[in-house]
């Protein structure tokens, strides 16, 4: 016990957080979804990559290629968070994230965290679960916190946005050690608080999914941060808004400056 606290408190993770809590941009979805998300405004990603320097966020999710490409333009303003692993959406098959960044890359790009996908119950899982389980170790002899996004998947996974599918995923993430695990909000305060505890000392982002109304975000927002979640990590519904800056710091006030009970 003693030892596992010690090294959850060797990671660095004041650089990604204000007050306690987390508030990550999301831009690996060139490579998940492809130009299907984005507009002529956003096809070039220099243009969220420079607005993010404006946005309270305490970090910038991006894939290898955007920080090797790009990081001139935020480095030292915004922290960097490295995706590790990723795919694309063209295939059909059992869902697998594949490997395509080291911890190692992620140090000497100047990262201040890594995050990486698990799909728990698919056909590939222990794969997923085996490369997960090295990052860990890498990651906690650099200090780096780790971030995984654990989304159940799969033909096996009958019901992968049920309380239970998402409360077992979010489970998975505290057993491979991860310091913070972004999973899908369940829609309900009450179910989502008790996924809160079975996380135990694995915090808990949710991510922001297809773009909504702002007034539907923000109520959101207000229920998972009300839940007890240690913040959001959001792509679409920032950059797919016509004032990404605007719905980021909405965003923001609402993660660092509330007062929940
Ligand atoms: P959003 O806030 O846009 O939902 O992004 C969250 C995210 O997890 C991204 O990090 C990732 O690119 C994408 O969703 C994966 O989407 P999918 O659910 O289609 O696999």
């Amino acid at each position: 016990m003693k030892s596992a606290i010690r090294s959850r408190k060797g990671r660095k993770m004041k650089k990604i957080s204000r007050n306690g809590r987390f508030f990550f941009l999301a831009l690996d979805h060139g490579l998940e979804h492809g130009p299907s998300d984005f507009t002529e405004t956003t096809y070039n990603p220099e243009h969220i990559i420079n607005l993010s320097t404006k946005m309270k966020i305490t970090g910038f999710i991006m894939q290898k290629g955007l920080a090797v490409h790009y990081s001139e333009n935020f480095i030292k303003k915004v922290p960097l968070i490295l995706k590790l692993n990723g795919k694309t959406n063209m295939t059909k098959t059992e869902p697998f994230s594949a490997p395509i960044a080291s911890v190692k890359d992620a140090v000497k790009l100047g990262a201040d965290a890594v995050g990486y996908t698990i799909y728990p119950g698919s056909e590939h899982e222990a794969k997923m679960l085996e490369t997960a389980g090295k990052i860990e170790s890498e990651a906690r002899d650099y200090g780096l916190p780790l971030i995984i996004w654990s989304y159940p998947r799969g033909k096996a996974v009958k019901k992968p946005d049920s309380f239970e599918s998402i409360a077992y995923a979010a489970r998975v993430a505290l057993e491979i050690g991860a310091d913070i695990t972004k999973i899908h909000y369940t829609g309900n305060k009450l179910t989502f608080s008790d996924i809160i505890r079975i996380a135990g000392r694995c915090r808990v982002i949710t991510a922001g999914g297809r773009f909504k109304p702002e007034s539907d975000l923000l109520k959101e927002a207000k229920d998972i941060m009300n839940a007890g979640a240690a913040g959001m990590a959001v792509g679409r519904n920032i950059w797919q808004n016509d004032d990404p800056v605007g719905i980021a710091n909405a965003l923001a006030s609402i993660i660092f400056d509330m007062n929940f009970q």
